[in-house]
């Protein structure tokens, strides 16, 4: 496998610095913050960067795209936040699956706060929160359903949200909508090919091949029955033979015959990220 020399990956675009500098400046309004992790893989879609920044501030971690991840991994990672001891919620923004545990999440998680200002005989004030993570991991999509309208922009790309915005759910709960972020150096490849898997990061970033290998090859490890099922592959097949019997049972094919593989890298995504295998964890703990 061709691994790209990571100085021409583009993956860190000059508009996240901006939004990195917007949200260490907002963060001083706020109660607490939440986290939007992707399910799929809540260890690679963590933003250093943010959990350096925003120091003591109280915590919610939300693992969306739950209904896109392997039941199994979910429990395990859900269990691994709570040791380290965060406050965290497995969610489906789409559907609005568990997104009504987050505002009881929320005063739970500012209970002390909301103690001494009762004890005072202080009106409480309205919980204020960001809502911060990678690209298209579905911060949008929280918002609206946590709105119960559309109140923002959403959309299967990265970069939809260009700028911050503040949605007020309630006179007790204020919710600011952020622009995704990178961070300028990934430590391992592996974590850029989890973005590029789950669409964090745009197709045209990393060589479709390489995230291809990565995928199947990390499947016939950990997810050989699903691809046995959906293509018949077996674990001890090649890189190119499973590409060329996926083109030759999907009939992804050229003149003559030959596989069109870039119809089948398509095929191969397209099958990830929706159900068609199944729930997938890309992450280990
Ligand atoms: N299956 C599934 N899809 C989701 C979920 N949440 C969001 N999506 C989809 O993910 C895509 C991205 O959603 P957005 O809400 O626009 O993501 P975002 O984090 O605001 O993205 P940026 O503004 O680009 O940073 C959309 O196609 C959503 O429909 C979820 O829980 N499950
Ligand atoms: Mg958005």
């Amino acid at each position: 496998m061709s691994i790209q020399n990571e100085k021409q990956i583009q993956w860190y675009p000059g508009h996240m610095f901006k939004s990195m500098r917007e949200i260490k400046e907002k963060l001083k309004l706020m109660d607490m913050v939440m986290i939007l992790l992707d399910a799929r893989i809540p260890l690679s879609s963590m933003n250093p960067e943010v959990l350096k920044i925003i120091k003591n501030k109280p915590v919610l971690i939300l693992l969306n795209k739950m209904d896109l991840a392997d039941p199994y991994m979910l429990n395990q990672f859900i269990a691994h936040f709570n040791d380290k001891g965060y406050e965290t919620l497995a969610i489906d923004s789409t559907t609005r699956k568990n997104v009504n545990k987050i505002y009881p999440a929320a005063l739970k998680l500012l209970d002390d706060k909301i103690q001494k200002q009762t004890s005072k005989g202080l009106k409480i004030k309205a919980i204020r929160t960001m809502i911060l993570g990678i690209p298209n991991v579905g911060k949008s999509t929280l918002i609206n359903a946590l709105s119960n309208k559309k109140a923002t922009r959403t959309g299967n790309t990265p970069g939809v949200t260009k700028a911050q915005q503040w949605i007020k759910l309630s006179d007790s709960f204020e919710l600011l909508d952020t622009p995704g972020v990178l961070w300028p150096k990934f430590d391992d490849m592996s974590v850029a090919y989890h973005l590029a898997i789950t669409g964090a990061i745009k197709d045209q970033i990393l060589p479709l091949d390489d995230v291809c290998h990565y995928a199947l090859t990390f499947m016939q490890a950990h997810y050989i029955k699903r691809l046995a099922e959906r293509y018949g592959i077996s674990k001890d097949m090649t890189f190119i033979d499973m590409l060329d019997h996926i083109g030759k049972i999907r009939g992804a094919l050229l003149k003559g015959n030959e596989i069109d593989y870039d119809r089948v890298y398509r095929i191969i995504l397209t099958d990830i990220r929706g159900k068609q295998l199944g729930g997938l964890s890309f992450d280990r703990i």
